[in-house]
C-alpha cells in the first residue's frame, strides 16, 4: 500500500474518489455488533433528545449522501443522557443505503445487514466552540445510528428530486428528526468509534438503536454534479466494516 508522509496508509475508496489518508487508529467505525459479546451496563441512562423542528434549514446532496441540515448556532436542538456526559447539539442527519434492500447499513447486528442506516449527528458544545473542532477531538460527536426502513419520511422523499445532483441544495423547513427515532429509544448499544467518511477521525460516541425503523428509497439520487458527463447513481454509500480491536460494546438493556 502507498503511504503518505505521516505514515498513513493511502487507499482508494470507490465512493470517496480520491486517495484517502486512513488514520491507523484502533477505534474505527462501523462495526458488527455481536449481541452475545456486548456488555449490559445498568449505569447507562435514558437518552434525552430535545429537537426543535424550527431549526431545520436545508437538504444538501454532498456527493456521499443527502444531509438534512439544522441551525446549530444555539441550543434549540440538543441530545444528552445515554452514554453522554456533555450536551450535544444537532447539526444534521443523513442516510447510507444499498443498491438493493439486501444490504446498505454500516453497522450490522450479529452480521445481519439492513437496507440502510440513518445517522443523526450532534457535536459537543460543552467542550468545543465549533463543529469543525469537535470533529477532530475525543468525545467531539455523538451519532445515533438506526437501521432499516421508515414510513414517516414522505416529506423528505418529496424533496429529493431537487437535490438529485451532487452540490445541489434546497430549503427545507420544520422537519422534526425526532419522528425518525424508534418508539423505544432507551434500548441501544454504544461504543467509541469514528466517522465513517473522511476525515475518519475517532471522535464519535456511537449510539446504535436496537429497534429498527423503516427507510424510504433514495436510489434516485446521484453521486455526480449536473456538469458531469457520466452520471452515477448514489447507491452503496456505506463504509466497509472495521475491526473491534479490543473495544467493548455496551448495551443499555439486558
Ligand atoms: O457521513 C457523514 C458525513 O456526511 C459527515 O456528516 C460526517 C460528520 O462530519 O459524519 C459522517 S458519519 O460518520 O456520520 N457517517
Ligand atoms: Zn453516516
Amino acid at each position: 500500500r502507498m503511504q503518505d508522509a505521516g505514515g498513513h496508509c493511502m487507499k482508494m475508496h470507490p465512493m470517496w474518489q480520491e486517495p484517502l489518508a486512513i488514520p491507523g487508529g484502533d477505534r474505527q467505525s462501523p462495526i458488527d455488533i455481536v449481541v452475545r459479546k456486548s456488555l449490559f451496563d445498568p449505569q447507562l441512562k435514558p437518552l434525552v433528545p430535545l429537537y426543535d423542528p424550527q431549526t431545520c434549514q436545508q437538504i444538501w446532496n454532498n456527493g456521499y449522501s443527502f444531509l438534512v441540515e439544522y441551525d446549530d448556532t444555539t441550543d434549540k436542538s440538543t441530545l444528552k443522557g445515554g452514554p453522554l456526559e456533555d450536551q450535544y447539539r444537532l447539526c444534521q442527519f443523513h442516510f447510507h443505503w444499498g443498491e438493493s434492500n439486501a444490504w446498505g447499513s454500516e453497522h450490522t447486528v450479529d452480521r445481519k445487514l439492513f437496507p440502510g442506516e440513518l445517522h443523526i449527528v450532534h457535536w459537543n458544545t460543552d467542550k468545543y466552540d465549533l463543529f469543525e473542532e469537535a470533529v477532530m477531538e475525543n468525545n467531539g460527536l455523538a451519532v445515533i445510528g438506526i437501521g432499516k426502513r421508515h414510513e414517516g419520511l414522505q416529506k423528505l422523499v418529496d424533496a429529493l428530486p431537487a437535490v438529485r445532483h451532487k452540490d445541489s441544495a434546497v430549503d427545507f423547513e420544520r422537519f422534526d428528526p425526532g419522528c425518525l427515532l424508534p418508539s423505544n429509544i432507551n434500548d441501544y448499544w454504544t461504543y467509541h468509534g469514528s466517522l465513517t467518511t473522511p476525515p475518519l477521525t475517532e471522535a464519535v460516541t456511537w449510539i446504535v438503536m436496537k429497534q429498527h425503523i423503516e427507510l424510504a428509497v433514495f436510489r434516485s439520487l446521484l453521486f455526480t454534479s449536473a456538469e458531469e458527463e457520466v452520471q452515477k447513481g448514489m447507491v452503496n454509500n456505506f463504509r466497509v466494516q472495521q475491526p473491534l480491536r479490543g473495544r467493548t460494546v455496551r448495551s443499555s438493556f439486558s
